[in-house]
């Protein structure tokens, strides 16, 4: 592989990503660090998602996927350590510091593996049961487990100002996209102070504003 400086400039990449899921993470991480990529929609509403077309780039038919000249990379926390290592300048992630950079790890591994699971559970509960009872109990049971995990977050994980504490890395961009989706899940917010008033810092930043304003236009 390439020199980490230039694997972004001029990097032909590719997102596929969907409109108010979590391939927001990734889209916003690359505008964050002026990647050179193009954006493509890819409409699940449609079914396209689970397409030949789609498939043939990501077998596990989800969204987000970067393809780049090596290959192509799925797994929201792989993505966004993949553009910050790409792309040291930028400061999206403690590279120098094993330790800081293993706990944004950890804390993008519990949105990725806990919190966006107990999330598709409202969607997609006939994925780990079958019956009507059970996919309606599973989604019931998604504002008090999304709220847990939220309990989690404001009282026990975020640091502040930003996730980790002083610096601003892809964990309060993956915590932002997670948290767009709190008020679906009928979870009562008013108990997240922290990770509300976060939500709106990450909203105003540009390359955030930008990406929402991108991901609006080509619903
Ligand atoms: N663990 C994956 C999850 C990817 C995922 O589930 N993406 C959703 C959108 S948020 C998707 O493509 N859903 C379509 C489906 O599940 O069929 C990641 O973090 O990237």
């Amino acid at each position: 592989m390439t020199a980490p400086d230039a694997v972004l400039k001029n990097a032909g990449m590719t997102l596929y990503y969907a409109p108010n899921t979590c391939a927001l993470a990734s889209h916003i991480a690359l505008e964050s660090v002026g990647a050179d990529y193009e954006a493509v929609r890819i409409d699940l509403s449609a079914g396209e998602q689970p397409s030949e077309r789609f498939l043939n780039i990501n077998p596990a038919g989800r969204v987000p996927a970067l393809a780049t000249r090596w290959g192509v990379l799925t797994e929201t926390p792989a993505i966004l350590l993949f553009i910050c290592q790409s792309d040291p300048e930028h400061r999206l992630a403690p590279l120098d510091d094993p330790f800081e950079l293993a706990r944004m790890n950890a804390f993008n591994s519990y949105l990725c593996s806990t919190v966006h699971v107990a999330h598709a559970h409202r969607m997609r509960g006939y994925r780990w049961a079958d019956g009507e009872d059970a996919v309606r109990a599973m989604r019931s049971k998604v504002p008090q487990s999304v709220g847990d995990c939220f309990e989690t977050i404001e009282h026990k994980l975020f640091r502040g100002p930003w996730v980790l504490g002083d610096a601003y890395t892809t964990s309060d961009i993956y915590l932002f996209t997670i948290a767009q989706w709190l008020e679906a899940d009928g979870v009562d917010v008013a108990r997240f102070p922290k990770v509300l008033r976060h939500r709106d810092r990450v909203r105003n930043l540009p390359a955030t504003e930008r990406v929402l304003a991108r991901e609006l236009d080509h619903a």
